[in-house]
């Protein structure tokens, strides 16, 4: 085909094409690789007070909460990601949206749990993330993540607690079951169903950061968790590819 003689025939006809339209994914997804640094806290009364809508990654050490980020944002070293537990220790804020006009805000918080951190340390950090998670203003979703080959810690459900009530006055919740890739396809399916009980009325998905699972889904709903009046189901089939 490289040496066709007439490369016209070769070449599909693309002159004026009418604007596809973007997809709800790609739109999500396109929003979510604006993502840059916005600032670091190593507590609570360090973060700036913000006005746009705020998603928080949490879970237990090592569950893949900046590798998740990593993958959503389509960056491979926005929020730093390690084999190592414990490797994110302050509060990581990054923005969203077009530069000068970001629109909301993911924030990487350290994991918790991980058993070489003294005592009072663990003591000290479940009180910065619970306060986190019961006075933020513009939080408005959290992202438990959940390694489901251990499924939902002790840890994991105190957390549920601590967001109840705001869960009850609108706070989004989901819950991502990481590593998916580690799971047979009836492993996934049977741990999704029992997540789901579990989750109370939250969300549930499967995500895999390497095979590449349930990206569209997550960045869809965190569209539209961030942009309520603007619900990728309307804006998807309304805007042209190009714009
Ligand atoms: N197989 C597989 N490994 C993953 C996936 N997501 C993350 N990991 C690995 O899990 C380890 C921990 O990932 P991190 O993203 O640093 O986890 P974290 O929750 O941010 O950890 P802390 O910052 O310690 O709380 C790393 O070795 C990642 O490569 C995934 O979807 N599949
Ligand atoms: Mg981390």
């Amino acid at each position: 085909m490289s040496n066709s003689p007439n490369p016209k025939a070769a070449a599909p006809s693309v002159k004026n094409p009418s604007p596809p339209e973007k997809s709800a994914a790609t739109i999500a997804l396109g929003w979510l690789h604006t993502a840059r640094f916005l600032t670091t806290a190593p507590q609570l009364h360090f973060l700036p007070e913000l006005d746009v809508p705020e998603i928080a990654f949490v879970g237990r050490s090592n569950a893949g909460k900046s590798t998740c980020i990593n993958t959503l944002t389509q960056q491979k070293q926005l929020a730093f990601a390690s084999k190592k537990p414990g490797r994110t220790q302050h509060i990581n804020l990054f923005a969203l949206g077009k530069q000068g006009g970001t629109d909301a805000v993911l924030t990487d918080l350290p994991g918790y749990g991980y058993a070489a951190v003294p005592k009072q340390d663990k003591i000290r950090w479940q009180q910065v993330m619970a306060n986190y998670l019961v006075t933020r203003q513009n939080l408005k979703a959290i992202v438990l993540m959940c390694d489901p080959r251990h499924g939902m810690t002790e840890l994991d459900e105190i957390l549920l607690d601590v967001i109840r009530p705001r869960v009850e006055e609108g706070l989004k919740f989901l819950v991502i079951l990481t590593k998916a890739d580690k799971l047979t396809r009836t492993e996934g399916a049977k741990v999704l169903s029992i997540t789901k009980l579990q989750a109370g009325g939250g969300e549930v998905r499967l995500f895999s950061a390497t095979k590449r699972t349930g990206i569209d889904e997550v960045a869809t709903l965190l569209w539209d968790w961030a942009h309520p009046d603007a619900p990728l189901a309307e804006v998807a089939t309304a805007a042209p590819a190009d714009t």
